[in-house]
């Protein structure tokens, strides 16, 4: 069903009193009117959540210098895990900064009830925060790269764990952005799925690969993807019963994320980069063209295409 966007600016409650009547202009007694105005809740953060938001920006913006420094700090070959931490905490502030000043958030309307006839008899209007899907699209991914790398997960399994990754995510913006419950649920569950191979790629997969690896590696690769898979968790539980089903406001959505958000990026970055640097010796050097370029060997040279004549 269609719901023009302006026609529920007026509407915050029904209207219970005197049905609004209508006088044909030859004054002859007209039918009266009974417009199928709607109830709208209206769910908006306050000044707590905007605070909130801000907080989680500034961590994210030091977090972030915090890790060009660290990476600043390493040998080019060292860096990988570093820069890709560093792009996440950068992504998140500005995706932070974006949800505080107002800019990556809309006010979405979702059908609630309506009777058998299609006729909308409840709505609600709420926050969502889209910016926050912008930033977990690209950041995700990278956390997962980040724990692929260090177990040495294949290429094929990084492939596909980076697939279900953004599937995950984008299902859940239209799970968000959904016409009424039933259709948000569904995406809902698409997510979930997609959420399922992460899981096992990362829990199966990803333990498979470390165990050929030596034991600091393994141990840490234990703990930090027990961490992550907990976490990560958390996301869905916290969607449902915020945006699924409303049972928490919009300043209780926001200080949710913002925990989980500070735990999987600046602690999770914070925890990856120290012990990793702490294994220095071990962690694999990366050389070729990450570190030194194009060399002179791998270039094409003025007659290579023509062959040797
Ligand atoms: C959604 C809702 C739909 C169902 C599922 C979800 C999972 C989201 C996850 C997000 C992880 C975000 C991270 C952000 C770091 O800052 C999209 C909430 C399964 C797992 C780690």
């Amino acid at each position: 069903m269609m719901i023009p966007e302006n026609m529920f600016d007026q509407a915050v409650v029904p209207a219970a009193g005197p049905h609004r009547t209508a006088t044909h202009t030859s004054q002859l007694p007209f039918p009266t009117v009974t417009p199928d105005i709607p109830k709208v809740y209206h769910q908006y953060s306050t000044e707590v959540g905007h605070k909130t938001l801000w907080v989680v920006c500034v961590v994210m913006g030091v977090s972030s210098l915090a890790f060009y420094i660290m990476a600043m700090r390493v040998p080019v070959q060292k860096r990988l895990l570093h820069i890709l931490t560093a792009f996440i905490t950068t992504t998140a502030f500005l995706s932070y900064y974006a949800m505080a000043t107002g800019a990556g958030v809309d006010y979405h309307t979702t059908i609630i009830k309506e009777t058998k006839l299609h006729v909308v008899t409840e709505l609600v209007r709420r926050q969502v925060f889209w910016a926050r899907y912008i930033d977990w699209t690209l950041t995700t991914p990278l956390l997962l790269v980040d724990l692929s790398l260090l177990a040495g997960l294949n290429g094929a399994s990084i492939l596909v764990l980076m697939f279900s990754d953004v599937v995950m995510i984008l299902t859940g913006l239209f799970a968000a952005f959904s016409h009424n419950e039933a259709q948000g649920w569904g995406w809902y569950a698409f997510a979930c799925l997609a959420y399922l191979n992460i899981v096992y790629q990362l829990g199966y997969k990803g333990r498979y690969a470390v165990s050929t690896k030596d034991t600091k590696t393994k141990a840490f690769f234990g703990a930090i993807s027990l961490f992550t898979l907990a976490l990560w968790t958390l996301y869905p539980i916290v969607w449902g019963v915020a945006d699924g089903a409303r049972i928490i406001n919009v300043d209780g959505e926001i200080i949710a994320y913002a925990v989980l958000d500070i735990l999987a990026k600046p602690v999770f970055g914070f925890w990856l980069l120290l012990t990793h640097d702490s294994m220095a010796r071990t962690s694999p050097s990366i050389g070729g063209f990450w570190a030194d370029g194009l060399s002179s060997e791998g270039t094409l040279r003025v007659g290579d295409v023509h062959g040797d004549d």
